[in-house]
């Protein structure tokens, strides 16, 4: 029956429709899968540390409000894309285990620190917009669950991406002081966005295979080219200057031309060798040890629901 299944699998991709829990699929497919999507789930819940460094000390009871929120959504994208990973057979416990025994990755941007209440308005303008930029064509990624968990955590995406060009506005309409603090921000996270789309084509060892699963609809340079054209009028309409000299119309190819990427700063981050990784992942592990007493109680509660039944 094997054959059959596998023609089934590739008839399903070919028709651009979604392979399903249920559906049988190839192993080389679940491991993409689980490792994409476990790595995006980790993303967005160490993403909650540098801006939840932030709550404590945002400068008004609106901004306070606003960034709890964000915060919050974070933690219901993670959540809910571990789930998408189980439906995969994953083990949500081993994924954390991963995650804090640095087995898996979560995404290289959030090893940088936030230094100022601008990084917040920067974060969401740039990160959150490479993000958006990255998961709508995910909508349209061949595992459904996944698909599906996009869709609304894009809507959500947009929201924080708003709030992140709307704090910034606000900061740019303020004093001298306030505008310089924007502009060390942007200098500080343009080049680290840049590289959240992942190494260039040429290096990037799971493209190929991705994109004719259907899993990416479109390479990282693609991806990162049109991330670099939408940020050119808005940093513009800002007021702010994005930290490339070589950053230039180019008439033939309709896009911007855009100066090098330190890939050896990325590949030490991955290395875990960046500004914060080691406080992210202590964090991270702290939260986990420190939530024993709940996993417990939640086991027995369930043990004594089912003795009863
Ligand atoms: N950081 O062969 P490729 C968010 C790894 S947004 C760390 O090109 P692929 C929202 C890659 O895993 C951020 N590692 O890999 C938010 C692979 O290693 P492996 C999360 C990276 O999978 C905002 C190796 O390099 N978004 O959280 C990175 O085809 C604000 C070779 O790379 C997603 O995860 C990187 N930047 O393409 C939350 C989106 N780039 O696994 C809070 C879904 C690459 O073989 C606050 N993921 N690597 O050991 C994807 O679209 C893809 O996985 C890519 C990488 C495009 C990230």
């Amino acid at each position: 029956a094997e054959p059959d299944l596998e023609r089934l699998f590739e008839h399903t991709i070919e028709r651009d429709q979604r392979i399903e829990p249920r559906d049988w699929l190839p192993e080389g497919y679940r491991k993409t899968m689980i490792r994409q999507i476990a790595q995006h789930a980790h993303s967005e819940i160490i993403g909650m540390q540098p801006e939840g460094n932030w709550i404590t000390r945002a400068p008004s009871l609106r901004r306070k409000a606003i960034l709890l929120a964000k915060v919050q959504d974070e933690a219901g994208h993670g959540l809910y894309l571990y789930s998408a990973a189980e439906t995969l057979g994953a083990d949500r416990a081993d994924l954390t285990e991963k995650l804090i025994s640095g087995r898996q990755k979560y995404s290289s941007i959030f090893n940088y620190p936030t230094l100022t209440f601008a990084d917040v308005g920067v974060i969401g303008w740039l990160v959150d917009g490479a993000a958006i930029c990255n998961q709508v064509p995910l909508c349209r990624s061949s595992y459904g669950p996944y698909a599906r968990a996009m869709i609304r955590i894009c809507k959500e995406e947009s929201f924080h991406q708003r709030q992140g060009y709307e704090l910034l506005m606000t900061m740019m309409r303020g004093t001298e002081a306030q505008r310089a603090m924007v502009q060390d921000a942007v200098n500080r996270w343009w080049w680290p966005s840049l590289m959240m789309f992942g190494p260039p084509d040429a290096e990037s060892p799971n493209t190929a295979q991705s994109m004719a699963w259907k899993v990416k609809r479109h390479t990282n340079d693609e991806l990162r080219q049109r991330f670099v054209d939408m940020s050119v009028p808005q940093a513009k309409a800002l007021g702010v200057t994005l930290p490339d000299p070589e950053l230039k119309w180019n008439e033939e190819r309709q896009h911007h031309n855009f100066g090098p990427i330190d890939w050896d700063e990325f590949k030490q981050i991955l290395k875990g060798n960046g500004p914060c990784n080691a406080q992210r992942i202590a964090h991270r592990r702290k939260a986990h040890e420190d939530g024993a007493w709940v996993r417990e109680a939640a086991a027995a509660y369930a043990a004594k629901q089912e003795g009863r039944a």
